[in-house]
């Protein structure tokens, strides 16, 4: 008999995506096993579940697959509808909130991975450039949210919240580690 609402992630400790989910999954409070891959030496599953990335997290919800965090958070919201909610009902909002997740990974991971692996005036630029893109943000995500900013509110935990708040996950780690 097949096994309901069996969720397993494929995650490794130090990486911000997987915390995305484990947050995700934890808010809703759906039981998952987790399974740390060490991307050294990838399992023959972890490929088997993300040929096309071979990257972690990988979610398998009763033995189907889903990768990318981002698609994976919509995924988690998606399927377990009760809250709390990540994203809100009005398409354009989620679009916009989609948006900026999306902004947010594609320019903040890079420009805090230029940060970490750069020294002197080299990674001066790196901060400075890493301030500007986060002026664009914060002015952009005020724009789109007049009304309240749908991240760090100090209320609710939502979809922005987890995308951006994961960056600090590992800060202890590579505090120590440089
Ligand atoms: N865009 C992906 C990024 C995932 C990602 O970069 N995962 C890293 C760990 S932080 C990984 O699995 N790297 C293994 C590799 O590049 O081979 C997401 O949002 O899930």
């Amino acid at each position: 008999m097949e096994k309901q609402n069996e969720v397993v992630v494929f995650g490794t400790w130090s990486s911000g995506y997987c915390k995305r989910v484990e947050i995700a999954l934890a808010l809703k409070g759906i039981p998952y096993e987790y399974k740390e891959e060490d991307l050294t030496n990838k399992s023959e599953s972890l490929l088997y579940y993300n040929p096309v990335h071979k990257k972690v997290p990988v979610l398998v919800h009763n033995g189907k697959s889903i990768a990318e965090s981002l698609v994976i958070l919509e995924y988690i919201d998606d399927c377990w509808k009760h809250a709390p909610k990540l994203l809100p009902e009005d398409p354009y909002l989620r679009a916009k909130l989609r948006f900026w997740a999306n902004f947010y990974d594609q320019n903040f991971m890079a420009s805090t991975t230029q940060i970490i692996m750069s020294r002197g005036e080299e990674r001066e630029r790196a901060v400075k450039d890493f301030g500007e893109v986060l002026k664009v943000f914060e002015d952009g995500v005020k724009k789109d949210f007049p009304a309240e900013f749908p991240c760090f509110d100090g209320k609710n935990l939502g979809f922005l919240d987890i995308v951006v708040g994961t960056i600090a996950c590992n800060y202890e780690a590579f505090h120590e580690a440089w």
